[in-house]
């Protein structure tokens, strides 16, 4: 298969004004009519028709009422056409049901529904399918289904059909159809300036009880975009339906939007915190694409940041607003750096807008949509909060019913602003996390703080050059006391120094407050300076990092030469667990210990390799010891953190559970299990529970609970698949890879559903000491699995292959098992392009 790059866009030579579909609906047999109505793009050389189209069998076509015989290949129809308004007509015959891929018009259990974005589309019927083509659509569903819906506003239905228009024009991807026995659960919203909106979550009957936290999201959602960015809500109606099966997350179709229901179900029995605030943030995430993404939209497939990076930041600071802004960000942090820093630091690393690819779908990456974010709030960072409010209203009333790039969007700041953005634009354009080493000197009362940036090379970009860093800097004295509150600095220059004077005494920074950029800081520092930051920083984010630098610290010496655990780590998160001012979940959070892989990762950009055992019984052996060292205040802590009040999956009650959670982990460690079990007998919902049986399956004493708990959720999907990923993530490394190898065997274990598929393996990818395991066990697991998925669900095969991303890290040993393996999975027949794309960027 080609590339494609971005430096090769033209613009479409035909434009689309209006569409007409009709669907008669059959589960291997479904016939698709169009009337699609062209007219040559003004000022674009005229040419021959030609539209995407693929696995379509074509039943006839005609231009303007004529019979045509069109060319057809793999990758669609070619026809000559008027230069002039012209209508296009075809009918075609598609199979949902063989449809494994869940890309185009496909069944899950029994309902039909389609995934469009990027390019399926062209599995539905032909069509220019690129999303600088916008047109509004018609469309009229034939089928027994009771319910059938499509974008846009209802027209009319009768008995065995219905009809909907969407009056805003809209790319292919941006297309949606859902027909089957569904019910819903509905509410209504007013807008601002009166318009009356129907609200409806759509899902199978027996789930109407999981619908009433989703509802309340998405009406703070809608409201919050009112009140922040100015943007309305602009049909009369706004449907979201849950589906079992579907490779991501959730998708922005216009008017209707689908969601995994792993996304939007939920009751307190059966979904966690967690699963509740990321359920609140992807339905707002989905919502808030309404306008950016849906009114204005990509012109091609490389501007894919224009739209998920600024909707992701626009996410997070609903969730900042919704909850605490400072575990938020924490979070997000833990999260970026977990995915994105490891992807920029290996084979797949892209530049937040990539210059080209084989399979577009493979570029749903952590870099576009959590980078693609941060390029968003340094943006604003620099321009500063109003300055961003005049720039997003520039782009929104200059590009509203556009299909947009990111030099529009840019421009917007540019013109709004009067800023030069010209050297910020390499944060698009060039991969790699940069370094920032910080060294500082101090006389006559001037301290001052000299940076040096620097990015190392990624694949296809040997060069990088130096981009304008937004350092967010605050300065303490030695009595803890803030001296200099937050300052910008912002780094132009390779090498730049900034000077602070008339201080009395020489300060401890707190440096990239906030996380004002996405980069690595490299600066000599000591533990007591750290556990001094941990008490004393007045910026939540750097307070947390300093006492996770601590615990890297003290890991780093333990993983290198089994030192004991450093004693200024344990008295600083001792005293920080007992500041009974600080929230809960901030103290969770600062109990938690970096992950195996961000250590692997540190130890191999030290030039060290990493060895994945030595780094699991590191953080063993420290979890000990935190648990003998603070038995008392551990006790005391799970004590008081414990909600007496009726569930309520909202910031303050989550964060003492989380807290009690935590705890709990540690005490296991002591009392053997006993007060898990405890915790477990009682718990009335899934946080408690599910937290309780991974502490008993860690500790060795889980197996009856765990059939207990399969027992009592086997007919929930979702529970089950936290059931299954559970047994692996609390495995011994020694044992993960067996673990998942016999839950692959399992009954309820099955290809079709991308769920259950990532609840196992996706699992195994996520415990680094079994998936590395030297006997190769998971490495041979993943592959097998991977060979079996890919032929029915490539995107999301390709998808778990950068479960090998990180290959290059490892000794010769494991890297020849890895290279093994990838090239068993190439060689399978019929590997699909999309892993075939995957696996290849990942062994050059
Ligand atoms: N835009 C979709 C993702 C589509 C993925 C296609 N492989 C969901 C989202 O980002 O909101
Ligand atoms: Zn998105």
């Amino acid at each position: 298969p080609q590339p494609v790059y971005l430096a090769d866009y033209t613009p479409p030579p035909f434009l689309v004004d209006a569409v007409h579909l009709t669907f008669r609906l059959h589960p291997e047999k479904t016939r698709v009519l169009s009337r699609i109505e062209f007219r040559p793009t003004p000022g674009v050389p005229a040419s021959r028709l030609f539209l995407h189209g693929e696995n379509l069998h074509l039943i006839d076509a005609k231009i303007d009422g004529t019979a045509i015989t069109p060319e057809i290949t793999d990758e669609g129809l070619t026809t000559d056409a008027p230069d002039a308004p012209f209508t296009f007509e075809a009918e075609v015959e598609i199979d949902p049901a063989a449809n494994t891929a869940l890309e185009g018009l496909y069944l899950s259990n029994g309902m039909f529904c389609t995934q469009c974005e990027a390019e399926g589309f062209r599995k539905i019927t032909y069509y220019p399918d690129r999303p600088d083509v916008m047109g509004v659509f018609t469309v009229r569903i034939e089928g027994d289904q009771p319910v059938m819906l499509s974008n846009g506003n209802p027209v009319a239905r009768g008995d065995g059909w219905a009809e909907w228009h969407d009056p805003w024009p809209k790319p292919a991807y941006l297309f949606a159809l859902v027909a089957g026995d569904l019910v819903a659960q509905s509410d209504r919203f007013t807008t601002r300036s009166g318009r009356e909106v129907d609200l409806n979550i759509w899902v199978r009957p027996g789930d109407e009880d999981k619908c009433a936290f989703g509802m309340a999201a998405l009406r703070k959602s809608m409201t919050w975009d009112e009140e922040v960015y100015g943007r309305e809500y602009d049909l009369d109606i706004f449907n979201i339906v849950a589906v079992d099966d579907f490779n991501m997350g959730a998708m922005e179709n216009k008017g209707l939007n689908i969601f995994n229901s792993s996304c939007v179900l939920s009751t307190s029995e059966t979904a966690t915190d967690d699963n509740f605030e990321r359920i609140e943030a992807i339905i707002a995430h989905e919502y808030f694409h309404n306008w950016t993404g849906n009114r204005i939209t990509c012109r091609d497939w490389f501007q894919l940041c224009l739209k998920e990076g600024l909707t992701v930041f626009r996410d997070a600071e609903f969730t900042a607003d919704m909850r605490s802004a400072p575990v938020k960000r924490i979070s997000d942090v833990i999260a970026l750096r977990a995915r994105q820093f490891r992807e920029d630091a290996g084979p797949l690393a892209h530049p937040v807008r990539p210059e080209s690819f084989i399979e577009i779908n493979n570029f749903y990456t952590a870099t576009v949509y959590e980078k693609g974010a941060e390029l968003i709030g340094m943006l604003k960072r620099l321009v500063g909060d109003e300055g961003y409010a005049r720039a997003v209203d520039l782009y929104f009333t200059r590009h509203d019913g556009q299909a947009c790039t990111i030099e529009d969007w840019l421009a917007a700041f540019e013109d709004a602003t009067g800023r030069d953005l010209a050297q910020f634009k390499r944060w698009y354009s060039e991969a790699g996390t940069p370094r920032l080493r910080v060294t500082e000197s101090f006389n006559n009362s001037t301290y001052t703080l000299h940076f040096e940036q620097e990015t190392p090379p990624t694949p296809g970009q040997p060069e990088k050059h130096p981009r304008v860093i937004p350092i967010a800097v605050g300065l303490l004295g030695p009595n803890g006391d803030e001296v200099v509150p937050t300052r910008v600095l912002e780094m132009t220059g390779t090498r730049q120094s900034f000077s602070f004077d008339g201080l009395a005494a020489r300060p401890v920074p707190s440096i990239l407050r906030d996380f004002s950029a996405p980069v690595i800081v490299e600066r000599e520092t000591t533990n007591a300076e750290r556990a001094f930051l941990l008490a004393h920083d007045t910026d939540p984010f750097n307070k947390w990092e300093a006492g996770r630098a601590l615990a890297r610290e003290t890991l780093l010496a333990m993983i290198r030469d089994g030192a004991a655990p450093d004693p200024a780590y344990l008295d600083a998160v001792h005293t920080m667990l007992r500041d009974d001012t600080l929230d809960p979940a901030f103290r969770a959070l600062a109990l938690g210990l970096p992950g195996e892989d961000e250590l692997a990762q540190t130890l191999f950009g030290l030039g060290e390799t990493p060895d994945p055992q030595a780094i699991w019984e590191a953080r063993e052996a420290l979890d000990i010891t935190r648990a003998d060292a603070m038995q008392g205040t551990l006790d005391a802590l799970y004590a008081a953190h414990q909600v007496t009040a009726p569930y309520r999956p909202d910031p303050d009650q989550a964060g003492a559970r989380a807290l009690a959670n935590a705890v709990l982990g540690l005490i296991t460690r002591r009392d053997g299990g006993a007060r898990a079990l405890a915790q477990y007998d009682a718990a009335d919902n899934m946080t408690l529970q599910l937290a309780a049986l991974g502490c008993l399956l860690r500790a060795g004493k889980g197996a009856d609970v765990s059939d207990a708990f399969y027992r009592q959720w086997r007919h929930d999907r979702l529970v089950l698949d936290k059931w299954f990923g559970l047994q692996i993530l609390s495995a011994d490394p020694a044992e993960a890879a067996e673990t998942a190898a016999r839950l692959t065997e399992h009954p309820d274990f099955t290809l079709r559903n991308p769920n259950r598929f990532r609840a196992v393996l996706g699992a195994l990818a996520a415990v680094p000491a079994g998936f590395h395991h030297a006997s190769g066990r998971g490495y041979r697991l993943m592959a097998d699995m991977l060979i079996a998925l890919d032929p029915l669900n490539p995107q999301t095969a390709a998808r778990m292959c950068a479960a090998f991303e990180t290959w290059r890290r490892y000794d010769p040993a494991r890297q020849e098992m890895i290279r093994t393996q990838i090239d068993r999975i190439l060689a399978a027949p019929g590997a699909s392009r999309d892993t075939i794309e995957m696996l290849g960027r990942i062994r050059d």
